[in-house]
């Protein structure tokens, strides 16, 4: 019946939605089609989740976030309302295949990394929890930069998720507000009152979010800017088409791209206007809709819990105050008060160059009231706490850390260890004076896309064993425990992993002309390029353990296939530099006669979440090598554990309490501890000293050097070279022994299959903890106050 039903809407909506015969309908129309059927199921839930809301009056929740990564749609809708076998059939019926159709819909890359991935499977884990929540971001027109590779180096060219028709939002170009900017603060019968002089509108998109078994749907509302007046007729008739059209092109630059360049004044000031314009776009959506059901804005953070997705949406601060205060005339004290008790902020980071600060100058020039309302936030902050030490005002700039955190009720890190450094470092004189203000939730990944829709034969091998629970009660893996000594169960998980390399492989065939050998060691690095994670490590290593195949070449190697990928920020020269080097060293090694069946490196351009979900099922090591004390978190960590790749890491974010769980046995650790860190940089020389000390790393080092992967230009990477042996801020050279020993214990490891299978078995069985329902869970209960509504 379900299948039947599928298959009518399938071509009803093929027929009258688009217009197309089945005839001549091609694998775009089918994907449409098909989503088209399936939005259809998700719509009655998703108005039931929205009435039993407004109906029981329950507090919701309000994610405000610059970067949604939300990757494919249709699987996950089609997943989680149990229509994958249908869908199937219906697919073949049409003479489609449906991994083909899936294939087809565009990976929506409205984000760069963790922080928008993490913000994509809380939406999930909400409506599979049922907690009523929005989410609040921008529908950038160009998500992140496609990747592609010219001679090695980094090319970066513009994303088009929207190109074709995107099957998933619902245009409301009812729900528009106008957005001002510039201007000048007026006083209005004593009041103060902001007249911006631009305005733009913020014309929201939404997409509801289907949660597991389709019980509860959320939305994901996103603002597109449009001009506030269409068109200049007149210009246009006096034959000035270009100016006619200025205004247009000018408000469609605030949601044109993610991250524009932000090292030029125009970039940092259209940097900000994008969070003031989603930021404020989504508050006065929020207090609208709040309005529409209480009288008292007193009643605000009873009903209302806003969460700042690290500092983007920190002007939500004074932009709530503005609103309570200069639009509802709610005493100042109070309307900040009733603003710190609504808003809540995670920290994401603690490079301070990632804290971000906007200049006095263009934070009054672009928003003039809303910097005498951070002054007056400052004060107010000041009269609480007199002996204070933070300002939120320094040396001309604005620190929207600061203000983020004296703005919120809780501030949260994402890991045991980021929130115990939050503490110590960043936040240390602000903790001092609110130490109750600090939580931690350790981040997690939705099981859901992670390991059942991403791993269907890991999830079948699990289904088979213990049901099908785990999906929303992922400790449930942990019954998988005493299989670990089952040899059968073994045998059948190793032949999982097996399949999924051989799949990999193919991939590579088809897609990059590369033969890798399944039964190589699948050893991935996937994330963004940056010299605290160290890519530039794991090369290093690739490099000298190349030098000691090549000494050696019948000696007893583990072989093993390096896999790279991730996308450097377009103006990160260093990083770019990196990747430059991992190509031009795969190109050397992959053409070795001798070492490439020992040794491989790949590094497939345009990293993003569908090549994620690719790669990590197929994944045996996970590389998870920071410099301790930098990576807050990591997610990808909790992904591959999930999946079965064992880690080798560092004491570094969620790794430790990875490590904890899965049992030091089952876990490759290396490298200096967070405060050992602190104290190697206070060596002198230590770089030096760390290559002086270890002939491997001297070796590799002079290897690049003397030009062996840059045709013969032993110039070519020295900035790389330079900084590992020199400054060296993020410990490579210190770390790299520890790594090497490490790399080859992992060497020893794989080569006994059993028990290697055993330690992947038992990293599954006990990575439950890292469901993003159980981090969900702990903001309810910790940060929000909010609860699950019965569906
Ligand atoms: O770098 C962190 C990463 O460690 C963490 O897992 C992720 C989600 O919490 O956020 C990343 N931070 C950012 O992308 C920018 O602050």
């Amino acid at each position: 019946m379900q299948t039947q039903d599928l298959r009518d809407a399938v071509l009803r909506h093929l027929t009258y939605s688009l217009g197309k015969d089945p005839a001549h309908a091609q694998t775009n129309d089918w994907r449409l089609a098909l989503s088209f059927a399936v939005r259809e199921r998700i719509v009655d839930p998703w108005f039931a989740s929205t009435r039993a809301t407004y109906g029981g009056k329950h507090k919701r929740v309000y994610y405000l976030s610059m970067e949604f990564l939300i990757g494919r749609l249709l699987e996950d809708a089609v997943v989680n309302l149990g229509l994958m076998d249908a869908a199937d059939e219906v697919m073949s019926g049409f003479g489609q295949n449906l991994h083909n159709v899936l294939s087809d819909e565009p990976d929506a890359a409205l984000g760069n990394g963790g922080l928008g991935r993490l913000a994509a499977c809380f939406l999930e884990s909400l409506s599979t929890i049922g907690c009523p929540a929005y989410g609040y971001g921008i529908r950038y027109e160009h998500g992140l930069f496609k990747q592609s590779f010219r001679d090695g180096r980094q090319m970066e060219s513009p994303e088009d998720w929207l190109l074709r028709r995107n099957a998933w939002g619902f245009p409301r170009p009812e729900a528009s507000f106008r957005i001002g900017f510039n201007g000048r603060v007026a006083e209005r019968d004593g009041k103060p009152v902001w007249e911006p002089s631009e305005a733009v509108l913020a014309s929201a998109h939404d997409t509801p979010i289907i949660g597991w078994q389709g019980r509860w749907a959320n939305t994901l509302r996103l603002w597109e800017a449009k001009p506030v007046d269409i068109f200049d007729l007149d210009r246009f008739n006096r034959g000035e088409f270009a100016a006619a059209a200025e205004a247009e092109a000018s408000a469609r630059t605030i949601s044109r791209v993610l991250y524009p360049d932000d090292t030029t004044y125009q970039g940092k000031r259209l940097r900000l206007q994008q969070e003031y314009f989603f930021t404020a776009a989504s508050l006065r959506d929020i207090v609208r809709r709040f309005d529409s059901e209480y009288d008292d804005p007193a009643w605000l953070p009873q009903k209302v819990a806003i969460q700042l997705n690290d500092t983007h949406p920190a002007i939500a601060g004074p932009e709530l105050v503005r609103i309570l205060h200069d639009e509802k005339g709610m005493e100042i004290d109070r309307a900040i008060e009733t603003a710190r008790a609504t808003l809540n902020y995670t920290n994401h980071t603690l490079l301070p160059e990632a804290l971000e600060k906007w200049s006095e100058e263009l934070m009054s020039d672009l928003l003039p009231r809303h910097m005498t309302l951070i002054q007056r936030i400052d004060e107010h902050h000041a009269q609480e706490k007199p002996n204070r030490k933070v300002r939120l005002i320094e040396n001309g700039d604005v620190k929207m850390g600061e203000l983020s955190f004296v703005m919120a009720n809780r501030v949260n890190g994402v890991s045991a260890l980021h929130t115990e450094l939050m503490k110590q470092t960043v936040f240390e004189d602000l903790h001092a004076q609110y130490p109750d203000k600090i939580v931690n939730q350790t981040n997690g990944v939705t099981p859901r896309r992670w390991l059942l829709s991403a791993n269907p034969r890991l999830s079948n091998l699990i289904a088979g064993e213990i049901g099908m629970d785990w999906v929303d009660d992922l400790e449930q893996l942990a019954r998988l425990e005493p299989l670990a000594e089952d040899s059968a169960f073994r045998k059948a998980y190793r032949d999982a992993k097996r399949a999924n390399k051989a799949e990999l492989s193919q991939w590579f065939r088809d897609t990059h002309d590369v033969a890798l050998d399944p039964d190589a060691m699948f050893d991935v690095q996937i994330k963004r390029i940056h010299e605290y994670k160290r890519q530039h490590l794991n090369i290093l290593e690739a490099i000298a353990l190349w030098q000691e195949i090549r000494d050696n070449p019948n000696g007893d190697w583990t072989p093993r296939v390096k896999i790279f990928g991730g996308k450097a920020a377009p103006g990160y020269v260093f990083a770019k530099e990196i990747i430059y080097l991992i190509n031009s060293v795969a190109k050397v090694l992959n053409a070795d006669p001798v070492t490439s069946k020992f040794l491989k490196v790949v590094y497939p351009p345009n990293y993003n979440v569908t090549l994620a979900e690719k790669l990590i099922p197929a994944a045996e090591l996970s590389q998870q090598i920071s410099t301790a004390g930098k990576e807050a978190s990591g997610t990808g960590n909790m992904k591959f554990a999930l999946n079965g790749a064992l880690t080798i890491g560092t004491l570094d974010g969620a790794n430790v309490e990875i490590r904890e769980l899965v049992g030091a046995d089952n876990f490759f650790l290396f490298g200096m501890t967070a405060s050992e860190v602190v104290e190697r940089r206070k060596v002198h020389e230590h770089a030096a000293k760390a290559i002086a000390a270890d002939p491997r790393l001297a070796r590799a080092l002079d290897e690049i050097r003397a030009g062996t992967f840059s045709d013969g230009d032993g110039e070519r990477f020295r900035s790389i070279t330079d900084n590992v042996s020199g400054h060296d801020y993020f410990l490579v050279s210190s770390d790299f022994t520890d790594f090497w020993r490490a790399s080859r214990e992992v060497d020893r490891a794989y080569r006994d299959s059993t028990s290697w299978t055993r330690m992947a078995v038992l990293n599954t069985a006990r990575s439950g903890w890292f469901s993003s329902d159980r981090t969900i869970r702990g903001y309810m209960g910790d940060i929000w106050g909010a609860s699950a509504v019965p569906a």
